[in-house]
C-alpha cells in the first residue's frame, strides 16, 4: 500500500520540492498552502508526472478553526498519514529587536510555532492511534544559533527545536519518529517574503556563494523519510558548503 504524506506549505520552495520527491517515490500526498491556484497546479503536475493521488487543502495555518475544519474534512483513508512535514513557515523582517515591527513578530509566532502546533495537534492523535508515523519539522540553523536582526525568527525556530524534542518524548510509546531538519541558507521565496518583495535585499542574501536549493532539502527530507522502520534521524543540520554558521559566509 502506498504511504500518505501531508506537507504544509507546498506552494513553493522546500515544501513544493519535497512534494515532488515524495511523488517520485510513489507516496500519495496531501498538500497545503494559502495560494490555491498554485496548490492546484502543483497537484495536477504531480498527478500527471508520477500517477500518485494528490489532495489539496487550502488554508492558513495561523487560523486554528480553518486547520481543524480542513483536516477533519479528510476521509478515513486519508487520515492514515504516515509522514507529516511541518514546513509552512516564514521570517518577517530582519530588524533589531528594539525597532522591529510587532506585526512581523506576530506573523512569525502565529505561523511557525502556533501553526505547526495546530496541524500537529490534529494529526498526532491519528498517528498515535495507528502506532505509526513520522513527523518531520522544518526548523532552521536559526533554531540552533542566534544572529543580528534575527531574534524573533531565531526564537520561533528555537521553539520548533524544543517542540521536536518534546514531541519525540511524548510520542515515544506510540512508535512515532520525529525528525528536526535545520537548513542554512536555501534560495527559495523565503528572502523575498522576509524582505517584503525587496529584490535587492533578496539578491544580497545569496550573493557570492552557492546556496542550498529546495531540492537539496527535499533530498534530505526524503532520505530521512525512507529509512527503515527502526531508524530515525532525530536532528539534522545541513548547510551550504560556503556557510559555517548562521552568520559566517565565504562570499566570492
Ligand atoms: P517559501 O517562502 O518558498 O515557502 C514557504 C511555504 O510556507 C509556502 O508554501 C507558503 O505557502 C507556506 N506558508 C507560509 N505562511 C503560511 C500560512 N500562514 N499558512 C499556510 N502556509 C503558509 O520558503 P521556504 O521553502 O524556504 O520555507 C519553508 C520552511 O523552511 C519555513 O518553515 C522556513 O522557515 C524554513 N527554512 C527556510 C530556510 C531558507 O533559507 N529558505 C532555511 C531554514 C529553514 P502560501 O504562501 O501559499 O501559504
Ligand atoms: C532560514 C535561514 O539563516 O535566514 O531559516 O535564518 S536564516
Amino acid at each position: 500500500m502506498k504511504k500518505i504524506a501531508l506537507i504544509t506549505g507546498a506552494t513553493s520552495g522546500i515544501g513544493k520540492a519535497t512534494a515532488e520527491k515524495f511523488a517520485q517515490n510513489n507516496i500519495n500526498l496531501i498538500i497545503t498552502g494559502r495560494r490555491n491556484e498554485r496548490l492546484m497546479s502543483v497537484a495536477a503536475d504531480l498527478r500527471e508526472k508520477y500517477g500518485v493521488e494528490v489532495k489539496t487543502l487550502n488554508f492558513d495555518v495561523r487560523n486554528n478553526d480553518e486547520v481543524e475544519k480542513h483536516l477533519n474534512s479528510l476521509e478515513a483513508e486519508w487520515r492514515n498519514i504516515d509522514i507529516l512535514v511541518n514546513n509552512a513557515g516564514l521570517a518577517a523582517g530582519k530588524d533589531a529587536i528594539q525597532s522591529a515591527l510587532l506585526s512581523d513578530w506576530e506573523q512569525m509566532i502565529d505561523t511557525d510555532v502556533k501553526g505547526l502546533l495546530y496541524v500537529s495537534r490534529i494529526v498526532l492523535p491519528w498517528m498515535c492511534e495507528r502506532k505509526r508515523g513520522h513527523v518531520i519539522n522544518i526548523c532552521s540553523i536559526a533554531g540552533k544559533e542566534v544572529y543580528s536582526g534575527g531574534s524573533v525568527y531565531c526564537a520561533v525556530k528555537h521553539a520548533v527545536d524544543a517542540i521536536s524534542k518534546g514531541m519525540r518524548i511524548d510520542c515515544l510509546p506510540y512508535n512515532i519518529k520525529v525528525t528536526n531538519i535545520c537548513p542554512g541558507a536555501v534560495e527559495t521565496e523565503f528572502s523575498m517574503v522576509r524582505f517584503k518583495g525587496d529584490k535587492e535585499k533578496n539578491d544580497a542574501t545569496y550573493r557570492g556563494f552557492t546556496p542550498l536549493t529546495g531540492e537539496d532539502i527535499a533530498d534530505t527530507i526524503t532520505y530521512c523519510a525512507l529509512l527503515p522502520e527502526h531508524v530515525c534521524i532525530n536532528d539534522l543540520v545541513t548547510m551550504p558548503t560556503a556557510q559555517a554558521n548562521s552568520g559566517l559566509f565565504f562570499r566570492q
